[in-house]
């Protein structure tokens, strides 16, 4: 039995999953990697980076916040790897108690219009306009902001820069007022319930899309093999997927220099995300077709997330 003032005692504390949804390239990732406060989600300059949905923990006073960061959703580009990942963006849609929208600040396509039809009337959306450091003249933004607020009624509409970390608060208060009262479904030091063997993989693709050309990303996958903890060192075995034999070449590099330096920052990367040292192997096979066929694709986990 505990005495407690009435006005604490009215602020219930809250709990519940939020989906950062948007386009590809709107900085999704990099906005859930700002309010978990680690580098969870990998990043990239190119689109469709993010393939699976990854979960952060927000732990406050008043709430905790399951926030599920999703791969761009869009409709310019038809294999069967883009229609899983549309598909998994609308099928998280149905399990969430909020929605944050994610655009880019006067940057509006096809596919945002095409995201904004997906958004469940019944689920509670705000719109997060990020990029704002980009825009010079912040007057511009209202006029934008209004021709948005046109197709839906959001609970908020909060600029925000996920690189800078501006208005940050603002948009988890508007959040965290649209969940049910609960109690923590996590420990409040807990910041995934993502596994090491997925960070271990994505990390490798992130070094991949941000070391190879334009194209070469998108033919390749990672996936683990052997993860094994002994003596405080993580043994990972790991193998990056092409689609075609020249594919592989340009992966490895001249005398391997292209793998060993994609191989070489996932590592560090791993290390500091574990906390102890990781001995990395990694090699290089051809699957072709891969990402025309979904049989394949459910074989390597997409999709059943
Ligand atoms: N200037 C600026 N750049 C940003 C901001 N947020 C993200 N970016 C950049 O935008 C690019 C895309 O960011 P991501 O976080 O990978 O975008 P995403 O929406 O997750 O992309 P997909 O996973 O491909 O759908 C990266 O180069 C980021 O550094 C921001 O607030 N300001
Ligand atoms: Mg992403």
């Amino acid at each position: 039995m505990s005495w407690r003032p009435a006005s604490k005692a009215a602020t219930a504390h809250r709990a519940g999953r939020i989906a950062i949804v948007g386009r590809p390239n709107v900085g999704k990732s990099t906005l859930l990697n700002r309010v978990v406060g680690s580098r969870l989600s990998i990043t990239s300059r190119k689109p469709q980076t993010t393939r699976r949905r990854v979960t952060g923990i927000v732990t406050r006073p008043d709430a905790q916040i399951l926030f599920v960061d999703t791969p761009g959703y869009q409709t310019e580009h038809r294999s069967a790897l883009n229609r899983v990942m549309n598909r998994s963006v609308a099928a998280c849609l149905r399990e969430m108690d909020a929605v944050v929208w994610v655009v880019e600040a006067l940057k509006y396509d096809e596919n945002d219009a095409a995201m904004i039809k997906l958004l469940p009337p019944r689920v509670p959306a705000v719109l997060a306009v990020n990029k704002t450091d980009r825009v010079s003249d912040k007057r511009l933004l209202l006029p934008f902001i209004e021709r948005l607020s046109r197709h839906r009624d959001f609970a908020a509409v909060v600029p925000v820069s996920a690189t800078k970390g501006t208005q940050i608060d603002e948009l988890l208060d508007a959040l965290v007022a649209l969940l049910p009262p609960g109690p923590r479904l996590y420990d409040a030091d807990e910041i995934t319930t993502e596994s090491e063997r997925f960070f271990a993989a994505e990390l490798l693709r992130e070094k991949l899309f941000r070391l190879l050309g334009d194209e070469l990303p998108y033919a390749t996958a990672v996936e683990i093999g052997r993860f094994k903890l002994a003596g405080g060192v993580r043994h990972i075995h790991a193998v990056i997927l092409v689609e075609k034999d020249g594919q592989k070449a340009i992966v490895i590099g001249r005398r391997g220099d292209k793998l060993k330096a994609v191989a070489t920052l996932a590592r560090r990367d791993m290390e500091r995300l574990f906390g102890g040292k990781v001995f990395l192997e990694v090699w290089v096979k051809v699957r072709r077709g891969w990402t025309e066929s979904e049989t394949t694709l459910k074989r390597m986990g997409y999709g059943d997330q």
